[in-house]
């Protein structure tokens, strides 16, 4: 097990150490784990090609880690409680036995259903147990996991499986949301029309509602567990042998699909949660991302199962059937650390006290939050309202691409900032460049935030596209990894995240390309072309204003915006819908023919006032136009 920081001299001490023998470091960061097989070396690297890898020559599997490890230790202890949708179904709970069986059980159900080391497998499924069983069987296998949230559509789900050439779909017949009864099954067969690739679809039963099941193609998971042996050893994995695919959007309308191996992400998982959370024995920890997210790979699935955690899993959502739906979970679990996002806290701040007061949550010990950059008025109301003023608030900034928490307080032994990401984690390098990519040395500077040394949960690659991942992440800045994200270092040397600085958008915590949702609104046969920019949004952090050029004016603008909106959800997924559509006559283009996006954003944040220099503009006249829409209320 590794060992938690406990003091702030001791994180310090860490820091520098990490920093001048990084190599040594992590050697005695990684000896806790159970290997096969020791590293022949730590750590090999070029941000060039780029090429990472560490722990070389080691042998594991991460689930003996996350399982096997604790069985002498913790057997009985509850991994698992499961919180389902309705508050009035029963709990379910897993202990590490149990759990370990379940994984055992399906890993065995895999096999035989033709999935071997190194295939890729798809998973759609909601918050059940199954899923994070799933998630595991595939590890167990050495076969690739790749999560598809599953509010994405049809269209969405077959370009990820096509893109991962999955041969095994994972689902539920159906799921409950809320008051929602989402028809995942049908998603699947509708996405499985276009992908060839698939051989196999295995049905966990969740609502009991009506699918079809196709001969030959459709099994049920509960047929097929039916006397499966709960034994099944765990496949020998090199350190650097892909751990799971999770795609992610990026400034171009492709998804990319980001690659994590198994021995660094293992490491790193267990290392961050650790010490940032400072999460102890007797501990109940409650992660409310959804496992379709980078956050509820780490620190819902894996991280807590290293550490030896007691974890909810919740497949509900914050306000059904009410908003206190958190609190009220924290009080029946005794939760001590509960990590959120943003979005969640500014939705229950505006539902108002009452639903906060009637519960107990003195249990509580920490607070985390992540995803976005998290307002001064949200992270007071969290402090004084949920954590009694008496929780450190971790506020975690990472990345799908980072695997794992690069910066942030460690509970309970950073000084805090409110609305501030604080420091990096020993082992985490951070450098803030300016456009040049010049280095911004000292304090009170701003700058875009790249990293010059690689962690062990650092991207390997994007699936199928190494070029892609150099161009994107490692050739903007030369020898650097760039985030994608502005930031400020304080007078203190303290990090504050400022948001994306690409056409990235960051809704309810969602992260969204600009340019998928455009492609997707120009699929309408009246569009001819659109721009989608982000603009401040009281709940959401970021709403979407998507500005449209129409072709076609036999419909009434309201007819054409719910329209627009369903085309939206049919190609991407409800959470890609925009907030706000204008109608505009064109777009303001420069001469090379770029949308010039920070006029968008200007109007789209209703500060016509000053728009800087539009002199290269090829026809400055839209500008006057786009303005003058954008004060009439816009009605979606
Ligand atoms: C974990 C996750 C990554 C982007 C990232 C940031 C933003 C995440 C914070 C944050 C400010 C935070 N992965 N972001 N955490 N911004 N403070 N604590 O969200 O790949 O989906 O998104 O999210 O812009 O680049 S993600």
């Amino acid at each position: 097990m590794i060992k938690k920081f406990d003091s702030f001299d001791e994180y310090q001490k860490a820091y520098d150490k990490s920093v001048a023998d990084p190599e040594g470091f992590w050697a005695e960061k990684a000896s806790g784990f159970n290997w096969k097989k020791k590293w022949d070396k730590v750590l090999e690297w070029n941000f060039d090609e780029p090429k990472v890898e560490w722990f070389k020559g080691g042998k594991l599997n991460i689930t003996e880690n996350c399982l096997d490890r604790h069985l002498a230790t913790r057997g009985d202890q509850v991994a698992f409680i499961w919180e389902p949708n309705d508050p009035s179904e029963a709990n379910k709970s897993l202990t590490y036995k149990e759990l370990h069986a379940e994984v055992c059980r399906f890993a065995n159900v895999l096999k035989k259903n033709g999935v071997k080391k190194g295939d890729r497998v798809c998973l759609y499924m909601p918050m059940i147990p199954e899923l994070a069983i799933a998630v595991l069987a595939c590890a167990r296998l050495g076969a690739v996991h790749s999560v598809v949230f599953a509010g994405f559509s049809a269209s969405a789900l077959s370009d990820r499986i096509n893109d991962a050439k999955a041969k095994v779909v994972l689902t539920s017949d159906g799921a409950y949301r809320g008051n929602k009864n989402i028809p995942v099954k049908a998603v699947v067969d509708e996405a499985v029309k276009t992908a060839s690739c698939v051989e196999k679809v295995i049905v966990a039963k969740r609502t009991g509602e009506n699918v079809t099941m196709k001969d030959g193609l459709d099994v049920w998971w509960h047929e097929e567990t039916k006397g499966i042996s709960a034994e099944c050893e765990a496949e020998s994995m090199d350190s650097e042998d892909m751990l799971f695919i999770l795609y992610t959007s990026g400034s171009t309308g492709q998804p990319k699909g980001v690659v994590h191996t198994t021995g660094g992400y293992m490491v790193y998982a267990e290392y961050s949660f650790r010490n940032v959370f400072q999460i102890g024995d007797g501990d109940v920890y409650w992660c409310t991302a959804d496992i379709g997210w980078i956050t509820g790979h780490t620190y819902l699935v894996y991280a807590p199962l290293l550490a030896g955690t007691t974890s909810v899993i919740f497949e509900g959502v914050p306000t059904f059937p009410d908003a206190g739906r958190f609190w009220a979970g924290i009080q029946k679990h005794k939760v001590t650390h509960f990590y959120t996002a943003p979005t969640a806290i500014r939705s229950l701040m505006a539902s108002g006290l009452d639903f906060v007061k009637p519960y107990d949550l003195s249990s509580l010990k920490v607070l985390g939050s992540v995803g976005e950059p998290i307002n001064e008025e949200a992270w007071h109301w969290y402090n004084d309202n949920i954590g009694n003023k008496n929780c450190p608030i971790v506020d975690t900034w990472w990345q799908t691409e980072t695997g794992g928490i690069l910066i942030s307080p460690l509970a309970g032994i950073t000084p805090l900032k409110p609305t501030c990401a604080t420091l990096p984690l020993p082992g985490v390098q951070p450098v803030l460049v300016d456009s040049e990519g010049n280095e911004l040395k000292g304090n009170d500077v701003e700058g875009n935030l790249c990293m010059k040394y690689p962690w062990p949960s650092i991207i390997r690659t994007l699936y199928g596209d190494h070029e892609r991942c150099r161009q994107t992440y490692f050739s903007t800045y030369k020898g650097l990894y760039f985030t994608g994200d502005g930031c400020k270092r304080d007078h203190d040397g303290y990090y504050r995240i400022l948001g994306r600085v690409d056409d990235v958008i960051n809704v309810s915590g969602h992260r969204m390309g600009t340019a998928e949702v455009e492609n997707a609104i120009n699929e309408h046969s009246a569009v001819i072309e659109s721009a989608v920019v982000g603009y401040p949004h009281d709940i959401k952090g970021q709403g979407i204003y998507a500005y449209v050029i129409l072709e076609d004016f036999s419909k009434t603008e309201d007819v054409l915006r719910k329209e627009i909106l369903d085309v939206v959800t049919k190609i991407i997924g409800p959470i890609a819908k925009p907030d706000k559509i204008q109608f505009v006559k064109g777009l303001p283009k420069t001469r090379s023919g770029k949308i010039m996006r920070r006029i968008l954003r200007k109007v789209a944040e209703g500060d016509v006032s000053n728009l800087g220099d539009t002199s290269t503009l090829l026809d400055p006249s839209v500008v006057d136009d786009i303005k003058g829409g954008a004060l009439v209320p816009l009605k979606v």
